[in-house]
């Protein structure tokens, strides 16, 4: 069976082979009489006439053929350039795919080895090893610069918080991978935990407030405060009625940098519960102010609502003239500083901030913060952080040591910055944002470009008084 089977496939074999040979020679002789005909090659053939081994590919790849008839028709170097190109493509792929998919970290541990060899903006390497400690399952960036993202919140803030982190990371945080530091009067639920862990891949610190820094200090009595916060409730003084509210800003003036989560850190960038960021950031802005030498950053400045702060003018000009040697001589008080003399209300909006921590934790801005605390402002007014850290930055900060963030489109509540300029991927109206500095609302924004043009006025002024070089000429002397 078996040999007269295979003997009847040989012959099978031998007779389709003799009809290919019979088929390709009859082929071939209609090849020749078309290129005799006038085809100048065989690439102007149509398909039905390309010779049998091409046919055949075709037969198994119909959808191939014309692109091989198109890559027959390539000559001299083209093919063994085009070849060299789609090579290149296939080994860069991985290059390419982790550059974009920068924040999906070890979750794709094959392209980690690629990743080392990309690098920011900036040169610096953008891949790390994954650290070990706790956050050793969650792999991060290099950090080139020690700065964190510090949240003040409660469980109850959870969700808002969420919606900020979602936008901070999409549109800063997934390319950078800075930590962030959550911080609690009281211990954060699990619930707190676990959902903003998962919302990142960077790492997260959790602590809880040390209660000297969250209480009323021993010199301010709690039913002399009490009795103040009423007082505010029948004033209307925003806020005012509300303990926690006085705590919190009291924190934030006075204690945020002390806490021992972010003695690691130099740079902080607060978040708010619900706050929206507009824009793309394709830069990190705390290396950029590390290399500025930037102490703090806002994106809106407003006037302050003075039921709030009756005496905090007046406590900080007390405070400059007993301390009048904290104080360098190029500061920002012209900026703040009415023509009467008075406070002109103008502050850098807090609930938005990047910042130095050093500049908090420095000997200048303590002295202010307990001269300002001693006298039981943050209790028996409403003193916020956002005045008393702006009155810091204009007393002991330059005009370079500050900066207008203007690309980051931000908002809280219903205050918003939406950049006119250096647009990067925006998804907010330009037009907003010259409603926002329009008269009504724009009158600090003004003052502070009008400050920074007095100021390069003046600096030219000095400039063009101070004596000029002479041309050294050359003296002769003979003997
Ligand atoms: N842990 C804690 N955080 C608070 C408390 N009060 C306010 N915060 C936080 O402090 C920040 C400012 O508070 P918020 O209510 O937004 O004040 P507003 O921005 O001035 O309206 C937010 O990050 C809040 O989550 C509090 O009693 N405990
Ligand atoms: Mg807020």
């Amino acid at each position: 069976m078996r040999g007269r089977d295979s003997s009847s496939g040989a012959s099978a074999a031998s007779s389709s082979h003799n009809m290919s040979v019979l088929e390709s020679s009859s082929r071939a002789g209609q090849v020749s009489s078309m290129l005799a005909a006038g085809a100048s090659s065989m690439r102007d053939l149509p398909t039905a006439q390309l010779p049998h081994r091409v046919r055949a590919a075709c037969r198994r790849l119909p959808n191939w053929c014309p692109e091989f008839r198109w890559w027959q028709r390539l000559q001299g170097v083209w093919r063994p350039l085009l070849a060299t190109f789609f090579l290149g493509l296939l080994f860069a792929s991985p290059l390419i795919w982790s550059s974009q998919h920068q924040h999906l970290g070890n979750r794709r541990a094959g392209y980690r080895f690629v990743g080392r060899f990309l690098h920011n903006a900036h040169g610096q390497p953008i891949y790390a090893e994954a650290t070990k400690d706790a956050a050793a399952t969650k792999w991060r960036p290099k950090q080139t610069v020690r700065a964190a993202i510090v949240v003040l919140a409660r469980d109850s803030d959870c969700e808002g918080v969420l919606r900020s982190m979602a936008r901070m990371e999409q549109r800063f945080n997934a390319k950078f991978g800075y930590p962030y530091v959550f911080l609690n009067n009281d211990p954060f639920g699990a619930g707190f935990v676990n959902r903003t862990s998962a919302a990142t891949s960077a790492r997260t610190l959790y602590g809880v407030i040390p209660p000297e820094h969250w209480g009323y200090p021993s010199f301010v009595d709690p039913k002399a405060a009490a009795k103040a916060r009423m007082d505010m409730h029948r004033h209307r003084v925003l806020y005012g009625d509300r303990e926690s509210y006085h705590h919190m800003c009291r924190y934030y003036s006075g204690f945020f940098h002390l806490h021992p989560l972010l003695q690691e850190f130099d740079y902080y960038w607060r978040m708010e519960p619900d706050v929206h960021y507009y824009c793309d950031l394709d830069y990190d802005p705390f290396l950029y102010m590390q290399e500025k030498r930037i102490k703090y950053g806002f994106v809106i400045t407003i006037e302050e609502l003075p039921a709030t702060i009756p005496s905090l003018w007046a406590t900080t000009q007390a405070f400059m003239a007993a301390h009048s040697s904290l104080l360098p001589a190029a500061n920002l008080l012209s900026f703040v500083r009415a023509p009467s003399g008075d406070y002109n209300l103008c502050h850098f909006w807090s609930n938005f901030e990047l910042g130095d921590v050093n500049f908090f934790r420095s000997e200048a801005y303590r002295s202010y913060f307990d001269y300002l605390d001693r006298t039981g402002g943050f209790f028996f007014e409403r003193w916020g952080d956002a005045p008393v850290h702006s009155l810091a930055a204009a007393m002991f900060l330059n005009s370079t040591e500050v900066h207008f963030f203007q690309d980051i489109g931000y908002r809280h509540n219903s205050y918003k910055h939406c950049p006119a300029e250096q647009r990067n991927n925006c998804d907010c109206d330009a037009l907003e944002a010259v409603a926002f500095h329009s008269p009504s609302f724009g009158v600090c924004h003004r003052r502070w470009r009008n400050f920074l043009a007095a100021e390069d006025a003046a600096r030219l002024r000095t400039e063009a008084a101070r004596p000029q070089p002479q041309p050294r000429v050359g003296v002769w002397r003979s003997g």
